[in-house]
């Protein structure tokens, strides 16, 4: 559709495919295009997954409602009130460990006018950087957090427990493709919390700067839906913004997200690991009992295992309810001000007292 990124594909029925030499051809225009689009598409529910697994493992998901009777098949509903705040440039779910390689989305039902989405390629995105600038952001770390965008986006409630299952991970910068091997740009606007490894002053600033820099229209593709279009999106290798122009109008999606992949940097395999927060998501209720940690203790352990060893968490719900809601509060904004405190940089100095 342009010359760096989408491309329609046309000749396929979607619901009836007899062999797996169709699935193959679907990945590899994927890895070339980055987003591929269908029309006329009417998926039912199996085509929707058969196609969702032929790029690996379905996902659920926390906060999409899904299909009855299909877990794996999220509805994204919007009743054109309010901006369902997928407004903003970003890649689906980057606070994960292991964010989904893939998203498959289906028009159920579109407004009349507008409600058009766009794609912008990550990988040409940090290829039209300069050289002094992409050689930089190989050496750099950013924080991923769903806490941050949904504080930011004035989320409360049941929205804000899937902070306490959701630590946030540290990726870097910029990632190989898992499958082209391709350097992506790997940050943001939504998710992105900021540089680990970067002083805050000029890092938010930095942070900023590559996320104007991937709206330049260069990188962009945008699709105007019909019903029963479909978009398969490469998610390592872009960030997408679905337009909300369509106020009074419903538009209703169904999507399946697949495939959750440990990003990675060749140049620096050890760069991807949870961030140092992950500690305090371990801890007990009590405050007094977080204990910091020594320097002989690497802040790199292995997501999984901590994750295994987590007792319950600081913000369990059970416990918070026997709380008063003055104490509730309290609990909760300690919670949120350790949350903004870089675990690393504290036991760097301690050790060097
Ligand atoms: O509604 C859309 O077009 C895209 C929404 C979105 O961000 C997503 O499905 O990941
Ligand atoms: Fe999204």
């Amino acid at each position: 559709m342009t010359p760096t990124i989408g491309a329609v594909i046309s000749g396929v029925d979607l619901n009836a495919v007899k062999s797996p030499a169709v699935y193959d051809e679907i990945r590899s225009a994927l890895w070339d295009n980055k987003v591929i689009f269908f029309r006329k598409q009417p998926l039912t529910p199996q085509a929707h997954l058969a196609l969702g697994r032929s790029f690996g493992e379905m996902e659920r998901h926390e906060f999409f409602p899904h299909v009855e009777g299909h877990p794996e098949i999220q509805t994204i509903a919007n009743t054109g009130r309010k901006s369902p705040d997928t407004d903003r440039w970003h890649a689906d779910c980057t606070f994960r460990e292991k964010p989904n390689a893939v998203s498959i989305l289906r028009a159920v039902e579109i407004p009349p006018d507008g409600g058009d989405t766009l794609w912008a390629c990550m990988n040409t995105a940090y290829e039209a950087l300069d050289e002094p600038m992409k050689k930089m952001l190989l050496e750099l770390d950013a924080e991923h957090d769903i806490s941050y965008a949904f504080r930011r986006m004035g989320y409360t409630g049941e929205a804000r427990q899937l902070d306490a299952g959701n630590p946030p991970y540290i990726h870097p910068a910029v990632i190989n493709h898992p499958v082209t091997g391709k350097l992506c740009l790997f940050v943001n606007s939504i998710w992105t919390k900021r540089f680990t490894n970067l002083v805050d002053r000029y890092g938010e600033n930095l942070l900023k700067l590559l996320n104007e820099w991937i709206m330049k229209p260069d990188f962009h593709v945008r699709f105007r839906w019909e019903q029963d279009s479909i978009a398969i999106w490469d998610n390592m290798a872009t960030q997408h913004y679905a337009v909300f122009d369509y106020a009074g109008h419903t538009r209703r999606m169904h999507r399946v997200t697949c495939e959750p992949t440990k990003v990675r940097l060749d140049a620096r395999p050890e760069a991807s690991r949870p961030a140092p927060i992950e500690r305090f998501g371990e801890a007990p209720m009590m405050m007094m009992d977080v204990r910091l940690p020594s320097p002989q203790e690497p802040m790199q352990a292995n997501g999984a295992g901590a994750q295994a060893q987590r007792g319950p968490g600081m913000l369990d719900e059970a416990r918070m309810q026997r709380l008063s809601d003055t104490e509730r509060r309290a609990v909760k904004a300690v919670f949120d001000a350790i949350s903004s405190l870089d675990l690393n940089d504290i036991a760097r100095r301690s050790a060097n007292v």
